[in-house]
């Protein structure tokens, strides 16, 4: 399988920390989705990454679809649960988080627009959503490991990965402070190896208009 990313996406991590977990075989292709010439919407016809190549040639994209996907390979470490109330929920954790990570990319995409066209109001606004977001993790998370039920699973993967890219994008937040149990879970969650090989890191883009 190839996986086609950037290497500072919240989204494409979620595969990339799924692929690792499971044990799945995969080389990664990097591409900056903003960029001229990406290869994105050859495969994509939104334009996003990640994208998931299937051996058959298929190509599966939107990061919940592909964590989808894993988890019918046979053989490998569910990560989402099966059925029932347990399976809502780390879908909801997972919209949560994603969420908090949208947010992060429209603040991060405002402030690469030219200046007279950026709106502090907006970016107000988004940060708004981040705020709220981790606060509602943390307060799911409680006092418990996991985010849903007692193992690791999607939940755990979308928030750390939403987790990462905060402290990325907006390192000036304070979040670690004001959240120290919130700190502790994503300290965890980094230390685990799937985390370890797949942290973001910053790409050049152009300027957007
Ligand atoms: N909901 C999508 C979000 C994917 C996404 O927005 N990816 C960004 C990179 S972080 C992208 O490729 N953006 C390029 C574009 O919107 O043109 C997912 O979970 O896969």
């Amino acid at each position: 399988m190839k996986l086609i990313i950037a290497s500072p996406s919240p989204y494409a991590r979620k595969a990339r920390i799924a692929l690792h977990e499971k044990a799945l075989p995969f080389v990664e292709e990097l591409t900056v989705p903003w960029n001229p010439g990406t290869v994105a919407p050859t495969h994509n016809p939104l334009g996003k990454i990640p994208i998931l190549l299937i051996d058959d040639g298929t190509a599966l994209y939107e990061s919940s679809v592909i964590l989808e996907y894993l988890d019918t390979i046979a053989g490998t470490v569910p990560l989402i649960p099966l059925a029932g109330a347990l399976r809502v929920q780390a879908k909801l954790m997972e919209a949560l988080a994603d969420g908090v990570s949208d947010a992060v990319v429209l603040i991060a995409l405002e402030a690469r627009r030219k200046p007279d066209l950026q709106s502090r109001d907006w970016v107000v606004r988004q940060r708004a959503k981040v705020d709220a977001g981790l606060v509602e993790l943390d307060r799911i998370l409680g006092n418990r490991d996991w985010l849903v039920g007692d193992t690791f699973g999607l939940a755990d993967i979308a928030a750390g990965s939403a987790l990462g890219y905060v402290t990325l994008r907006l390192p000036e937040h304070d979040w670690r402070t004001s959240l120290p149990r919130l700190a502790a879970f994503s300290d965890r969650l980094e230390a685990r190896p799937s985390f370890a090989m797949s942290r973001p890191a910053p790409q050049s883009i152009v300027e957007i208009g």
